[in-house]
């Protein structure tokens, strides 16, 4: 039996076609014409049976987060033009870890899509979530062109994380990752720990300067304990390092039938935001570090609503990893 809550967003979810070909003021028009109407069967005991209290909305009527909608140019140029506070610093290391086929391999194309404007697939991706094995295997670092030249961020895709002891990527592995210890190159096996593949000390170029972990926003909910164990374990020593953290919630569009239809109702969906929640009080970081994204996964061109979602979350990353290099900068200057 469906409760009332359910049927009632069942029936936004059913009439989500005439509110996603209206974004913005005409969606809130139609969420508040909706719910005067709902409002209106219950105080006249409507359509269900005899029901006392009113419900929430399934969706906000403003936008909770601004988003540059219509930016996505300016956005790219800040990026393309970023210069790095220590000009020792060639580029700032971006670690993605998440459970096996939460999207990190996806958001690293999905990023170079959007620069090369065009669907790209260096990381090699694959319906991991069938299988529960990871598709990722080795350690390997991901550059972005910018026509002749390499944008100064660059990516470090690992395998996934899986619960129990033996499977998955090894939590002390990507710990050393962070360190910036880890080899490249190096093949993951969960059932040892890379210790034949580690550095005995790091370099700046090899240093993480932002640990991003990776969560699907449809599988947040069935993730293993021990899942969320492992990547508290790589939190902290991210933490110990005064790196700093970030969320990127992927498959936005398998958890919302009204984002999936247009991406821009995204801040305006409840159900986006209680993920997002979820996603912060699993792992610890605060919702302002978390950012709803869809990858490119079926489609051939690419599509200025997800360019934007996507490069709202890099500039965000990007800039509070460039903090890092100026504290260590800025550290190492008064040794
Ligand atoms: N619908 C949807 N599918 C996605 C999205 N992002 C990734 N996928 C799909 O999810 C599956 C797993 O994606 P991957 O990028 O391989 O995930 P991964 O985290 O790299 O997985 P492993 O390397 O196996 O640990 C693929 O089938 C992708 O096409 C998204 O935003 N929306
Ligand atoms: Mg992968």
């Amino acid at each position: 039996m469906i409760s009332f809550n359910e049927s009632r967003y069942q029936w936004y979810q059913c009439n989500s076609e005439q509110a996603s070909a209206q974004p913005g003021v005409k969606l809130t028009k139609f969420i508040r014409k909706k719910k005067k109407k709902t409002e209106k069967e219950i105080t006249m005991g409507g359509s269900e049976s005899t029901p006392q209290t009113k419900t929430p909305p399934a969706e906000f009527d403003k936008s909770w987060r601004e988003t540059p909608w219509d930016k996505k140019e300016l956005l790219e140029k800040e990026l393309k033009e970023l210069k790095l506070s220590d000009s020792k610093v060639k580029y700032i290391r971006i670690l993605l870890a998440g459970e096996v086929g939460a999207g990190k391999s996806s958001f690293i194309n999905s990023v170079n899509s959007v620069f090369q404007r065009r669907i790209t697939t260096e990381a090699l991706v694959d319906n991991a979530g069938a299988s529960g094995i990871s598709f990722t295997r080795t350690y390997s670092t991901y550059y972005i062109r910018n026509g002749q030249s390499v944008l100064p961020f660059v990516f470090n895709d690992i395998m996934g994380l899986e619960s129990g002891e033996s499977r998955g990527a090894h939590q002390e592995d990507i710990a050393k990752a962070v360190e910036g210890l880890l080899k490249e190159g190096h093949n993951f096996n969960p059932t040892a720990s890379a210790k034949n593949d580690c550095k005995s000390e790091t370099n700046l170029e090899d240093l993480t300067n932002c640990l991003v972990y990776v969560i699907a926003a449809d599988k947040v909910s069935m993730m293993d304990d021990d899942v969320f164990r492992k990547m508290r374990y790589i939190r902290q020593k991210a933490s110990s390092l005064g790196i700093p953290q970030a969320v990127i919630m992927t498959r936005v569009d398998e958890v919302c039938p009204l984002v999936k239809e247009n991406l821009r109702h995204i801040y305006h969906s409840k159900k986006i935001k209680d993920k997002m929640q979820e996603c912060s009080n699993s792992v610890g970081v605060p919702v302002s570090h978390i950012f709803p994204v869809k990858n490119y996964h079926e489609e051939i061109d690419t599509k200025n609503d997800m360019d934007v979602l996507i490069l709202r979350a890099l500039k965000h990353i990007v800039l509070t990893a460039d903090d890092l290099v100026y504290r260590r900068k800025s550290g190492s200057e008064k040794c």
